[in-house]
């Protein structure tokens, strides 16, 4: 008897951080083994990004994702009883298929994700091996940096920062546990100066914390302070990264910043960030201009040599990805496996990114769950980087704590990630 052939699939509505609706999927082998995946869901999302599958009726706001479910409990169950679970990019072609959409909006993505991501883990569990060294063999031994959110604003904080996310990049640590040990460090003398301030330290969606800053520039000192009261040197130790997302910010031709009401063109925009790369240590800027300008990628790109990192823009798709490649608009990809809805396409733009030189940055979603799935999958492409919020709250830490079991179980062959940019 074949020992990875699907028995059953079963969904469940369960929710996520944020308390909204999302899936469950349990993958059962014939073996007895299962795999159980949660999917997460973004606030700011991109409109390029695979359909999340939601029923619209009053029940839970809207949000519900029952028809979701029942699609993977009838449709998709039926599609892939007796396939076998190894074969990954066969299940995963299956229910694109069957989904018959480009954006697979039939049976939802949320719905065709959870199964493909059920199944790697039902294989994994089959074999009695941990999911990095299923998906990536002997070869997965790179530990990622992580890219830590401390101050949350934009669509993920009730505050007035426009900018979404200010991350620290512990890059001078010399292992994985090590980072973690800087990010919290930083992270409780943030703590300890936003309370001597008497600021709030209230957090947002992703664990950094959130307080009524003046601007931009107030958050970034607060960083650079944290990080040398703990110790560290910024700009040596530890970097600064940030998440714009600029596609929140578009208006007509120009920029609209929602919170601050400041009006931008694209190139005062860029003027503004290489200002700001001259004044802190900021060493990565994620989608700093809007999810259709490639070319305006490409000139920030040129202009200022920092990491420049494609999420609404490549939407983890791969035909977006070679339009950025061809144009050279950014050095590095956010990897997020529900912005393409299976895990076969997810590898496939991690391929394609690091074989052109890039960076890949796997990454959480600001509506997550306790799931690791990303954090494995970062060890076992090798991808130098993780982002997945504060080193706080659960469905956040979850994620460091099990690269932090992977660092301890692949001992001494380990490697901590560079920067290649
Ligand atoms: C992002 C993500 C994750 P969201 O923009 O990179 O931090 O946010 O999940 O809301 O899209
Ligand atoms: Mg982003």
């Amino acid at each position: 008897m074949q020992k990875t052939k699907i028995e059953k699939i079963k969904a469940i509505q369960i929710l996520d951080s944020r308390g909204n609706p999302t899936i469950e999927t349990t993958v059962m082998l014939t073996c007895g083994a299962t795999g159980k995946a949660q999917v997460p869901s973004g606030a700011s999302t991109g409109k390029f990004e695979a359909y999340e599958k939601r029923d619209g009726e009053d029940a839970y706001l809207g949000k519900g994702v029952i028809d979701a479910c029942r699609c993977v409990n009838t449709e998709i169950n039926d599609l892939l009883k007796n396939k076998n679970a190894e074969d990954q990019f066969e299940i995963d072609l299956l229910m694109c298929r069957h989904d018959g959409t480009e954006n697979k909006s039939r049976l939802g993505a949320n719905a065709i994700l959870s199964v493909s991501i059920a199944a790697a883990k039902a294989v994994s569990n089959a074999y009695g091996i941990p999911l990095y060294r299923y998906l990536g063999g002997k070869n997965a031994r790179t530990l990622p940096i992580p890219l830590l959110n401390i101050i949350n604003g934009g669509a993920h904080a009730d505050n007035g920062l426009d900018i979404q996310e200010f991350m620290i990049c512990p890059v001078g640590a010399k292992s994985f546990t090590g980072a973690m040990r800087m990010s919290m460090e930083i992270y409780g003398n943030l703590k300890s100066i936003l309370r001597e301030d008497e600021l709030s330290i209230s957090v947002g969606d992703e664990g950094g914390f959130a307080p009524q800053f003046q601007d931009a520039e107030e958050a970034l000192q607060y960083i650079v302070r944290a990080i040398e009261f703990a110790g560290y040197k910024p700009g040596k130790d530890v970097f600064i990264a940030l998440d714009i997302a600029a596609s929140e910010w578009q208006n007509n031709d120009g920029y609209l910043l929602p919170k601050s009401k400041k009006e931008y063109s694209t190139q005062d925009l860029i003027d503004y960030y290489k200002a700001l790369i001259q004044k802190y240590p900021i060493i990565s800027i994620e989608d700093p201009l809007h999810e259709e300008d490639f070319e305006g990628f490409s000139a920030i790109r040129q202009q200022t040599g920092i990491q420049i990192v494609g999420d609404d823009l490549f939407v983890t798709n791969p035909k977006r990805l070679k339009i950025g490649i061809e144009k050279r608009a950014a050095n590095a990809i956010l990897v997020k496996p529900n912005q393409i809805g299976t895990l076969s396409e997810t590898l496939t733009a991690i391929e394609m990114a690091k074989s052109a030189g890039m960076s890949a940055i796997l990454s959480h979603r600001s509506g997550d769950t306790p799931d690791t799935a990303i954090a494995d999958i970062a060890v076992a492409t090798n991808c130098n980087q993780i982002k997945s919020g504060a080193p706080a709250r659960g469905e956040r830490i979850a994620k460091y704590n099990r690269l932090i079991a992977i660092e301890n179980e692949i001992g001494s062959g380990g490697i901590y990630g560079n920067l290649l940019h």
